[in-house]
């Protein structure tokens, strides 16, 4: 039997719910209580989790060291983002010499937490590494061709997205003018950056990510026309990034129109860098604007059914980039120097509906038994994997070529209720097999594939549905299987 990794997500599930107890009938004499559904959710991760969000954080691996750091990071976020060890400058050092200690650090740990890993970035101005500064013409244009198909073959598998390019334009709209790559590759090199990026990982999602965007502004329209210019020609591209370097009091008043703008063009699109600075020294005045600006801006993602979620740029204020780089401002994120919550934490915590305490269900009415009672107490309080006859519908799409392919199957819960958990299998009818397997846990013997939910997708709402896709090798001959059956029960075709 081989076993296949699990691999990072391609595509979302539609909605993630967690630690839901269902709703039990008991019954005690002649009263029948219903006991309502208990959510549970005691972290941010939690809330953003059930509401089929992102809630990313940008890590510095050295940090993991430190114990508070290490386990805000692990608790509180479902999506983690390397601050620098993915950049140019940290993953080739010298021209065609990759280095990947530090970014391979990030990636086991999104792989050990079973958090999304995000990719920034492939190309950027900022932190090209010096050996670049002699490249120009074609020789230049095959660097950066060759950077990106390294770092992206490299995390093939692993990042679900990546920043492709980052930052390429100017205030006005214009193509930033400060850019080696502008200056010596002209217009084309962000069409050629993502194209050499799908080559290398046709499963990753590609954005382009941006500052000053968030407001609809001549900037944040450049980008707009571009995507539409992309999709109209066919250039891979499936999100755009916002990265959202805000000042406390300023969350633009069209960002939600802007970022629903972008949806209407076909893409995903999420807050990418988030973090809301104050002048110093901070006060609880100032505290409450910036709660108030957190929650603002968690409001938007949720209202836009495109965005894939919020990352906030790094954890605790001692940490952050901004003092650094804005004499005289800080305190742009959501723990203080000391780990302390801030008063954003609630904020955020109240654009999903709040914290919930792992609840005990209690019921609401207590009956009084007037006649023998019969303690027939049938709770249901473990939840086992089983779906309803009929319940279920499997779409396998397959790209294939010479002796490979890649299949991506989505799997439809068509029932009225819940899954939680799910084991679909099947069987090859002419001897493929699975080489590699993202979104899933993913198991074969002989010809007998079993493919386990990610840690991330196990729920699937009523009418809803998750993705997962695998690579596989073939004979010549790839026959679909001619059934598939969810936790033991047979599925429709898509
Ligand atoms: O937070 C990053 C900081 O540690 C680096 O020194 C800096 C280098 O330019 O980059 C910071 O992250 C930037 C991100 O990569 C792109 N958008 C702006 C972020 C803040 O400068």
């Amino acid at each position: 039997m081989s076993v296949i990794r699990p691999h990072a997500p391609r595509r979302r599930a539609a909605a993630r719910t967690v630690a839901v107890a269902l709703a039990a009938t008991i019954v005690v004499g002649a009263a029948a209580v219903a006991i309502p559904a208990a959510q549970a959710a005691t972290s941010l991760k939690d809330l953003a989790t059930a509401a089929g969000k992102d809630i990313g954080f940008a890590l510095d691996p050295n940090r993991l060291s430190e114990s508070a750091y290490k386990s805000i990071a692990d608790s509180e976020f479902n999506l983690v983002v390397a601050e620098n060890a993915m950049k140019w400058d940290a993953t080739e050092p010298s021209q065609n010499s990759f280095s990947y200690g530090q970014g391979d650090q990030v990636a086991s740990y999104a792989a050990s937490t079973g958090k999304e890993l995000y990719g920034h970035t492939l190309v950027w101005h900022s932190q090209m590494p010096g050996w670049t500064n002699n490249l120009s013409g074609s020789a230049l244009e095959s660097a950066m061709k060759n950077h990106v198909t390294n770092v992206a073959t490299h995390f093939r598998g692993k990042v679900a997205s990546w920043d492709v390019v980052n930052e390429a334009f100017g205030e006005n709209g214009e193509r930033r003018s400060d850019s080696p790559l502008q200056q010596k590759l002209g217009d084309g090199y962000i069409e050629t950056a993502f194209r050499a990026a799908r080559a290398a990982d046709p499963t990753a999602k590609l954005c382009i990510n941006d500052y000053n965007t968030d407001a609809i502004n001549s900037k944040s329209t450049a980008i707009y026309n571009l995507v539409r210019d992309f999709k109209a020609r066919g250039v891979p591209i499936d999100c755009v990034g916002f990265q959202s370097h805000l000042i406390i009091g300023q969350v633009p008043s069209s960002m939600q129109q802007n970022l629903q703008r972008f949806a209407d063009l076909g893409v995903d699109v999420r807050i990418t860098e988030l973090d809301i600075r104050m002048t110093m020294p901070s006060d609880s005045a100032k505290l409450a604007t910036q709660a108030a600006d957190y929650k603002k801006v968690f409001q938007i993602c949720l209202a836009v059914s495109r965005c894939q979620g919020v990352t906030i740029w790094g954890i605790t204020d001692k940490y952050s980039w901004v003092p650094g780089v804005f004499s005289g401002q800080g305190a742009a994120l959501v723990w203080d120097d000391n780990y302390n919550k801030k008063p954003a934490y609630d904020a955020i915590a109240s654009a999903f509906g709040g914290i919930t305490p792992t609840a005990t269900p209690t019921p609401t009415v207590t009956p009084t038994p007037t006649v023998t009672p019969t303690p027939t107490v049938t709770p249901t309080p473990t939840v086992t994997p089983t779906t309803p006859p009929g319940a279920c519908q499997v779409t396998y799409v397959v790209n294939q070529w010479n002796t490979g392919f890649t299949a991506n199957v989505t799997v439809k819960n068509t029932s009225s209720s819940a899954i939680n958990g799910w084991t679909l299998t099947f069987s090859f009818p002419n001897g493929q097999a699975v080489t590699q397997a993202w979104s899933s846990v993913t198991t074969q013997s002989g010809s007998a594939v079993t493919v386990r939910n990610a840690a991330w997708n196990g729920s699937i709402p009523a009418g809803g549905s998750t993705q997962f896709g695998f690579n596989g090798s073939h004979n010549g001959t790839n026959g679909a299987p001619s059934s598939f059956a969810l936790n033991g029960t047979a599925c429709s075709k898509g």
